[in-house]
């Protein structure tokens, strides 16, 4: 494919680091991790080294202000070699961003220069077992006392929860205000009545611990609020509008990877005294994986480049990006699998792997049914 001739020379830079770690470091492990279920550790480290966790985190805090296209374009990459650890990175401008959003200044020096230079990492903890796709009925509640606020409640589905020193934590002031008693805290793992849970057993992603939070009168210090009481949907949604694209260009890189290995093997694999990359069956799956590919990237740049440009309100393009790419990483790791056929249903080969990451795409960050209906209420208003 030729070069992405719209990205700057530090996009190009940027993007061209992260492949090198992506195929170099991350590749060669992701099967382990996966197999076993483990934390890519040493990854996480090096990706920190390299100054791969403060893309996304202005100058003044210790980044590099990479801006969503630069989160996009090491997103697709690592998730081309492992979605599980990107999953894992981007975790932290998913938990990090709502402080770039609605923190004080006070919190921003606390936390950005850490996240930025990868002293800790970011979570963002909004679902519950009753508030899946239906956010604004969380139930963890936050009542004031004094000097700081006590959460009760559990959440759940939280990305490297387990590993983050700060998590944006979504509880209600008051439930009987819906979305609007919803406020953000910043919580770190350390604060008394605070508990990590259960950590999930996935079909896939499993380089990446998906965990439970169990709050029993856990202390939050007052200066821990993210933004005012009933603030905290709004920067929760906002965040999203950000962090979609995200999630659709990790989904790009699976199915890129997908897309690579199931040419290169088309090109090996004989049958009928040919390779069957010379059957025009195969050549048409081929042809319609590419396009997929090609069109989700595009999807997904075009919203990071309005994000950068300080576009507002741009949830229909990020909702279109997410649910796009999405869609596209779970058909084109699917048609892999049939290129590679037997053997693509074998351990042996990533292409299982790939499928079963690409399915995550279409569920978490939203539903792609959430989605539809986001892009519907922008087409259509609010009926
Ligand atoms: N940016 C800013 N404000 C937003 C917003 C956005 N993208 N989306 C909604 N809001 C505001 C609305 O304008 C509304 O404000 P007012 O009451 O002042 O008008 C408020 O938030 C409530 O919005 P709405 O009524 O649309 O909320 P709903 O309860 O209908 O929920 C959906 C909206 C379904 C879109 C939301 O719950 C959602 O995204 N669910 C999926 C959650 C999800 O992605 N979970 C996974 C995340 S963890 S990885």
């Amino acid at each position: 494919m030729r070069e992405l001739y719209y990205l700057t020379d530090e996009q190009r830079a940027i993007r061209d680091l992260a492949r090198e770690i992506a195929r170099e470091k991350i590749a060669p492990v992701a099967a382990y991790h996966d197999e076993t279920e483990s934390y890519p550790e040493e990854v996480m480290k090096f990706l920190a080294q390299q100054g791969m966790m403060g893309i996304w985190v202005p100058e003044a805090y210790g980044g590099t202000d990479a801006g969503a296209m630069g989160v996009s374009l090491v997103a697709e990459e690592i998730a081309w070699a492992c979605a599980g650890t990107a999953t894992n990175w981007g975790a932290t401008p998913l938990g990090g961003y709502p402080i770039l959003l609605a923190g004080t200044e006070e919190q921003k020096r606390r936390y950005l220069p850490r996240l930025a230079a990868g002293e800790i990492l970011a979570a963002y903890s909004l679902s519950e077992s009753a508030a899946g796709s239906d956010a604004a009925a969380l139930q963890t509640t936050a009542a004031r006392k004094g000097d700081r606020y006590i959460l009760n409640g559990s959440k759940l589905w939280c990305s490297n929860g387990s590993h983050a020193g700060v998590i944006t934590l979504f509880a209600t002031v008051d439930r009987s205000k819906g979305a609007k008693g919803i406020t953000a805290f910043l919580v770190e793992p350390g604060f008394p009545g605070f508990a990590v849970g259960k950590k999930e057993k996935k079909m896939g992603i499993r380089a990446s611990p998906t965990v439970a939070f169990h709050l029993e009168n856990c202390e939050v210090p007052a200066e821990n609020r993210l933004g005012a009481e009933g603030e905290g949907f709004k920067i929760a949604m906002r965040t999203l509008d950000f962090t979609r694209p995200m999630t659709g260009a990790t989904a790009v890189g699976v199915a890129q990877a997908a897309l690579d290995a199931a040419v290169g093997y088309a090109r090996e694999r004989r049958q009928f005294n040919q390779p069957i990359a010379a059957f025009q069956g195969v050549q048409f799956m081929l042809a319609d994986m590419a396009m997929q590919v090609h069109g989700a990237r595009l999807m997904v740049h075009h919203v990071a480049s309005l994000v950068d440009r300080g576009a507002e309100g741009t949830s229909l393009e990020s909702s279109m990006a997410k649910c796009f790419a999405a869609d596209a990483a779970m058909r084109v790791t699917t048609d892999a699998v049939q290129v590679f056929g037997g053997a693509g249903y074998t351990r042996e080969f990533p292409v299982e792997r790939f499928m079963r990451d690409a399915k995550i795409m279409q569920i978490y960050e939203g539903t792609n049914q959430i989605q539809r209906l986001v892009i519907a209420q922008q087409l259509v208003g609010r009926l």
